[in-house]
């Protein structure tokens, strides 16, 4: 019979995938840490709970197309290179994806075919024809009310006003996907899940878009003008539209077409994860995973995902990043120069809030990593001393629970008595940023505390000197704990270090503890970076 976990659904987890036209940038490497740190919470959660995370390239449609003729090269040739890149970066990122799918993978490719197929056999695509404003850049059409002329050295032409793209005008007969028949069913999705989309505001403005209309899409583009595709079945002078293939990504990469019942008692696809428990995406895709994918899914008659997190942009000097402004920020440079968990906490320190975008700078960079090095890397030093170390020594080690709950420990005893919860509260909602504020706040009145009772000096006694090491222990047992998502490096040092053993690291573990810690190594240095040199 089946095993306990082989009956439970894995957690699935995904990113965009991304278009290898250009090596990755700072953007790609935050939506793959950010889905990192909700898979890796998920490890901390339960352990024993299998975790599906899918990232990967998006290689087929037209920007591709042109990008590799631009460079004279075969497409497929061309993808192999830049996917390459893209792979490297979740290495380097220690991101911990499960799966790097490629568009262009043969299993891929027969799953889109195949969805096709059911939906032409539901009678939801149709031959029609399509006119409007297309971005090669965006791979979409614009309504005629979201673009612009503009002009430059006498050229005019035209752009999207909501990314800045330029759009030309197209005309071509195309199939067709039944889009508005979904309008009212998603409606009432949205109205019975608020929780569906975050943050908020998406949310709302995906339902006042629904309210208003809904079109029917265009899903293929003919063959002259794209070759770089999967064909439309029974008409290969059509080529799939790449967001339909794009989309169908986050179904083939857990076995659809779903085999009817792989465990006993499990709708098809549970077993292999579906649906996600949560899509990471940038706010500049959103209508496509909140309107479009949802639709292909009710029309398949499979569940929605369950929580979309659409996070917001990174600007460099507040303007967005851009090849031909050459304003890109290299994630690759910031982990060479800075060690991957240093950018790791930036990016969930300040990007971790998604509402509002925010600008990469080496300054920003530098001083979030200072204030982590010196809370939490000066912390073990100091607590660790050699001096601290040998005046604990003439007494009895006490648990932190043996702490007295005088004026000095008493509020640092309560903050850690709610770290742990209050950490799972911010990133059950999402407040990645909140959560990382929480530890940093109990890593200062940690420093706080040694600061005032000066645990090395003559004066202060071995028994009160052992309080204080206690308490900046546990606060470094469950900051370490609850940062494993986070830094999972750095974290894993620190709590070998602690001798916190690898059974015990749990978040259940980052309770209060009701024991002493075993045997601390001292003079660890926990971070090697010299800002100074930066
Ligand atoms: O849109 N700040 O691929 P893409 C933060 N292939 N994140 C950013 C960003 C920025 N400045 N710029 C990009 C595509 N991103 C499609 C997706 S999914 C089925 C197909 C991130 O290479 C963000 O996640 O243009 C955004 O949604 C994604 O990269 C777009 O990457």
């Amino acid at each position: 019979y089946a095993t306990d976990s082989s009956r439970q659904k894995p957690y699935y987890i995904t990113t965009p995938i991304f278009y290898p036209n250009a090596a990755p940038h700072i953007g790609h490497l935050h939506s793959l840490v950010v889905a990192d740190i909700f898979a890796r919470y998920s490890k901390l959660v339960d352990p024993s709970k299998p975790i599906h995370f899918v990232t990967g390239t998006d290689e087929h449609g037209l920007k591709i197309q042109n990008a590799a003729k631009a460079k004279g090269m075969d497409p497929l040739a061309f993808c192999d290179e830049l996917s390459e890149h893209f792979r490297n970066l979740t290495r380097k990122a220690n991101v911990s994806c499960t799966r790097f799918t490629r568009t262009t993978e043969r299993q891929h490719c027969d799953a889109v075919t195949h969805l096709w197929k059911e939906l032409d056999a539901k009678g939801l695509i149709y031959k029609g024809s399509h006119a409007g404003w297309y971005s090669v850049s965006d791979e979409t059409f614009y309504p005629t009310t979201q673009v612009a002329q503009q002009e430059k050295d006498g050229v005019e032409y035209y752009v999207s006003t909501t990314s800045g793209s330029r759009v030309e005008w197209q005309e071509e007969e195309n199939y067709k996907f039944r889009l508005s028949a979904f309008r009212e069913s998603l409606l009432s999705h949205y109205a019975a899940h608020p929780e569906a989309i975050y943050p908020p505001q998406h949310h709302t403005d995906i339902m006042a878009s629904l309210q208003e209309s809904l079109e029917d899409l265009s899903v293929s583009r003919k063959r002259s003008r794209l070759t770089w595709g999967i064909p439309v079945p029974n008409d290969p002078e059509h080529t799939i539209y790449v967001w339909i293939d794009a989309l169908t990504t986050y179904l083939s990469s857990v076995g659809y077409p779903f085999p009817s019942s792989t465990v006993e008692g499990l709708p098809s696809g549970t077993a292999q994860g579906w649906p996600p428990n949560v899509q990471v995406i940038g706010k500049d895709i959103l209508r496509f995973h909140a309107v479009y994918f949802p639709a292909m899914l009710q029309a398949l008659g499979l569940p929605l995902s369950q929580r979309l997190l659409a996070h917001s942009h990174w600007t460099v000097d507040r303007a967005k990043m851009s090849k031909s402004v050459g304003n890109v920020a290299d994630p690759i440079k910031a982990i060479d120069e800075f060690g991957i968990d240093l950018v790791r906490y930036y990016l969930a320190r300040v990007g971790g809030r998604f509402k509002d975008d925010v600008d990469w700078s080496q300054e920003q960079l530098q001083k979030h990593s200072r204030e982590i090095i010196s809370a939490l890397g000066n912390l073990l030093m100091r607590a660790t001393s050699a001096k601290i170390m040998k005046k604990v020594a003439q007494v009895k080690r006490p648990r932190p629970i043996d702490v007295p709950d005088d004026a000095s420990y008493a509020p640092l005893k309560r903050s850690l008595g709610k770290l742990a919860l209050t950490f799972h509260t911010h990133v059950e909602g999402f407040q990645v940023a909140d959560a990382v504020e929480e530890v940093v706040l109990v890593l200062d009145a940690a420093n706080l505390l040694m600061t005032q009772t000066a645990p090395w000096a003559k004066e202060t006694s071995p028994q009160d000197a052992a309080y204080v090491q206690a308490l900046i222990f546990e606060t470094l047992r469950q900051c370490g704990i609850l940062l494993q998502p986070i830094m999972p490096d750095k974290a894993s040092i620190l709590l070998d270090s602690l001798d916190v053993p690898a059974t015990e690291r749990t978040l259940a573990d980052a309770a209060f503890a009701r024991r002493e810690v075993g045997d601390v190594r001292s003079g660890v240095r926990l971070f090697d970076v010299d800002l100074s040199r930066l």
